[in-house]
């Protein structure tokens, strides 16, 4: 085997969706390569033996050998950039790369690309469906659903993706018609020093932007001014030039672009102001690519939310069910409990907890205390959140989801809501946050 560093050989370091669509983008274009995964059996392993048997492919803990036989390494999100066997091969002269690099090399329509701690998923389905309602051939993926590089098509017109921190830390040149970083706030602070280096990640997204989208309310989400680039900000306050914003008129309040109302927010069926304030940022992100109002608000209307966020469930004794699984951070779960905490009569009983990937959770404690009659705790991070909550409200300790469920029944009166958006991932418990999701949702639909 070979030691040297030889000219266009690549490693895909990760076999799960991303790392397959890398090994079919490169399979298909003739690109020689090899797979990597620290782990020994990888998601997509059968696949690829079944699809691509002439690959090689080396599981198990990285040999840094192998990589720097390689050019340019492309690691999946999942994996660390600190990884030392990726250290090492870089400092070797092995370039780290990823698949929206590759996939910013390739593409040949424009580029919407959204980030941002929350509302990635939101903001980036609701674009597309502004995209398809206005006629457009739109492709819609990334670090959701379909993973980027699987888009690419010569038919294409406009590409709108989600992108995550992790997957902006291996692009260098993104080169997006309009970017956006929609707000920021700590997640993934397991994988980061802190929140600067966290920050410094998602503004990767920036680098070669056209135009730009900034919330005007979260300084964090602005990038340095480039001479000449267009700037649209949205933001729940009053909008001026080139702003995207709230009015009130004669009681009635509207979204509004710069002096013009475009739609009483009653007529959107997704409720809360976070999501007044994502359906802002979607249409100054379709205004930026030249999409008409009409078809921007023909689908706001439409739009019902995507699953597993604030989701109504069912009702009980007076008492509604809501689906938050989503929210995996606390910046999430402070928009959900603030925003449906005012929205009720009567008060949440919370469940929450999981894996806290090394989060801060004392900001939920006051909303918490304001808005809650309790709060049910389950997960790794369980007592890391009690310890945060501490006498604000009742605390409850439970091992199960389903435990969870009816301890939050027993708990709310009429008149209240049972939310679980737990402020935490999911991986310690369950396979996804769809499946803790889904589980919650059963749990509740049987009580009796
Ligand atoms: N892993 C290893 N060894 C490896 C590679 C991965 O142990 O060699 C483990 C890591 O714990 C890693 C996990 O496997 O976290 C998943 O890695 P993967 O390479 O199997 O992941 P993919 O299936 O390619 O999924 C990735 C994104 N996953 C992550 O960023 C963790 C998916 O985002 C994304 O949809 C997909 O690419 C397609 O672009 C998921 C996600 O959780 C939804 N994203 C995070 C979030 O939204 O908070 C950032
Ligand atoms: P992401 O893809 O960034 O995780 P989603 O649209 O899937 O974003 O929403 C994730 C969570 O964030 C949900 O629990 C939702 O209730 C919450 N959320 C939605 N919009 C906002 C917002 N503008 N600010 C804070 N939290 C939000």
């Amino acid at each position: 085997m070979s030691l040297i560093a030889t000219d266009h050989f690549r490693i895909v370091v990760g076999l799960g969706k991303s790392g397959m669509s890398l090994v079919r983008f490169l399979a298909n274009r003739g690109i020689a390569f090899a797979v990597a995964d620290t782990r020994e059996n990888p998601p997509e392993l059968a696949t690829l033996r079944r699809d691509y048997p002439q690959v090689e492919v080396r599981c198990g803990e990285l040999d840094v050998d192998f990589l720097c036989r390689a050019d340019e390494l492309y690691v999946s999100p999942g994996l660390a950039l600190a990884t030392p066997a990726l250290q090492q091969a870089a400092a070797r002269g092995v370039k780290l790369s990823g698949d929206i690099e590759l996939f910013a090399r390739n593409a040949k329509a424009p580029i919407v690309a959204i980030s941002g701690s929350n509302a990635k998923s939101t903001v980036t389905t609701l674009v597309g469906e502004m995209a398809a309602a206005a006629g457009k051939r739109v492709a819609v993926g990334g670090n959701l659903g379909t993973p980027a590089l699987d888009l690419l098509g010569d038919d294409v017109e406009l590409y709108v993706l989600e992108l995550s921190s992790f997957q902006l830390e291996t692009t260098d040149q993104l080169n997006a018609e309009v970017a956006t970083v929609l707000n920021v706030s700590e997640d993934h602070m397991d994988r980061y020093s802190g929140l600067p280096a966290y920050h410094l990640a998602k503004h990767r997204i920036f680098r070669g932007a056209r135009q730009v989208v900034v919330n005007r309310q979260d300084a964090l989400s602005r990038p340095l001014p480039v001479e000449g680039q267009p700037c649209w900000t949205f933001g729940l306050n009053t909008p001026d030039f080139k702003a995207f914003g709230l009015r009130e008129e004669n009681g009635e309040k509207y979204l509004a672009f710069e002096f013009r109302n475009l739609m009483p927010v009653r007529e959107l069926k997704i409720r809360g102001a976070h999501n007044q304030s994502n359906a802002l940022a979607a249409l100054a992100l379709g205004h930026a690519v030249g999409l008409p109002f009409e078809a921007m608000l023909e689908s706001l209307r439409s739009f019902a939310g995507l699953a597993h966020r604030c989701q109504w469930v069912r009702e009980l004794n007076g008492v509604n069910y809501y689906d938050d699984s989503k929210a995996t951070n606390v910046g999430a779960a402070l928009a959900a409990i603030e925003g449906l905490g005012a929205d009720i009569d009567g008060k949440l009983v919370l469940i929450a907890g999981g894996d806290g990937k090394g989060a801060d959770f004392s900001a939920l404690r006051a909303p918490v205390g304001e808005h809650c009659r309790a709060v049910v705790l389950l997960g790794r991070d369980a007592e890391l959140l009690a310890e945060a909550l501490g006498d604000s409200v009742p605390l409850v300790r439970v091992k199960t989801l389903e435990d969870a469920v009816q301890k939050a029944a027993e708990l709310a009166r009429s008149g209240d809501a049972v939310l679980l958006s737990p402020a935490c991932a999911s991986l310690d418990m369950f396979k996804n946050f769809e499946e803790r999701g889904r589980l919650f949702a059963q749990a509740a639909g049987e009580l009796a």
